[in-house]
């Protein structure tokens, strides 16, 4: 299929750009080879787009980037400079590329106000954001469910533009102690956002904020085979959440579940099952997946329709960021 959106591509400056920025995946055998990727998204990434039919990428700063700077002020500094640099590299490629925000969230006032920059100035699409945030001490962790983000959301909602949840690792980490190969995209990023999704989900931040739309990666974090039971442990159980109605129905009225990763038949099945085909966008997950290994699935998939190709391939993700 040609004329392919994707939007869970990310790229990162050469590790001496900043030093405060920190990629979660540095521990890997394979990861000169991402970094390397990471840095050239907007070269080696539009050849792999060229080849595979993407007609436009949305980029995002790798994770778990600004996500992981203790101090707000700094947070702010590297947002900025990494937005005016992503927004350069997106100039120099007319049509082909667009960007998510980089945003500090250790300070939510100031996260909603980069965010309206990015998006008036800067023309860029929404933001992303990697995971639980780290404030001021490195056992922190503010997940995005929490009263204080309500000023963002309430920017998110005037500028009608989404917010890409993306993984970062847990912030604890007990469970994996010896099973390394268990962290990151193998398993714990699944996890922890399914669980931060959950959280915003049972808040009640979606019965405050109707129309707020989030996007998650990977088809979903697995909560397509897992939320029904989530709502009925929770019914079953007599458990009260701060949120008006069954957790079911936010997934289905305020999120987006994209390919990132996961290019797999059944989960893609269930995943429109549950949440519909008009909520689900297809992405690669560069630099950690070839835009080839995505494309060549995507477009094939017999699970899929022609109609329902191209809306997933590219007229759902159009319409959510009004694309002409
Ligand atoms: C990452 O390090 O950020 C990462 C991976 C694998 C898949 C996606 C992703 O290591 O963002
Ligand atoms: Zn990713």
């Amino acid at each position: 299929m040609q004329g392919k959106i994707a939007l869970e591509e990310h790229f990162a400056p050469p590790a001496d750009w900043d030093k405060r920025l920190k990629y979660v995946s540095a521990r890997l055998p394979n990861w000169p080879e991402f970094a390397r990727r990471q840095e050239h998204t907007f070269d080696v990434g539009l050849k792999e787009m060229d080849d595979n039919g993407v007609e436009h990428t949305i980029v995002s700063l790798g994770a778990p980037g600004i996500q992981a700077i203790l101090d707000p002020k700094d947070a702010l500094e590297v947002a900025q400079r990494s937005n005016d640099l992503i927004k350069e590299n997106c100039e120099r490629r007319p049509g082909r590329f667009s960007a998510f925000a980089a945003i500090p969230m250790q300070d939510p006032e100031l996260a909603a106000r980069e965010l309206e920059r990015c998006v008036k100035d800067l023309g860029f699409r929404g933001c992303m954001v990697n995971g639980f945030t780290q404030l001021k001490t490195p056992d922190s962790a503010i997940y995005c469910d929490l009263p204080q983000y309500d000023p963002l959301w309430e920017m998110h909602v005037k500028l009608d533009v989404p917010f890409y949840l993306h993984p970062r690792n847990p912030s604890s980490l007990g469970v994996y102690e010896g099973h390394p190969w268990l962290l990151g995209s193998t398993w714990a990023f699944g996890v922890e956002t399914a669980t931060h999704a959950l959280r915003m989900m049972g808040s009640g931040m979606f019965d405050r904020y109707p129309a707020l739309q989030v996007i998650i990666g990977h088809l979903g974090e697995s909560l397509p085979s897992s939320i029904w039971r989530v709502d009925h442990r929770i019914k079953k159980g007599g458990e009260v959440t701060r949120s008006k109605k069954p957790l079911t129905e936010y997934f289905r009225n305020n999120f987006h579940l994209t390919t990132s990763g996961n290019f797999h038949d059944s989960t893609l099945t269930q995943a429109i099952t549950e949440v519909g085909v008009d909520r689900i966008m297809f992405s690669a997950d560069y630099p950690f997946e070839e835009m080839g290994q995505a494309a060549q699935w995507f477009d094939k998939t017999t699970v899929l329709s022609d109609a329902e190709r191209l809306k997933i391939g590219r007229t759902n993700a159009q319409k959510l960021f009004k694309m002409t």
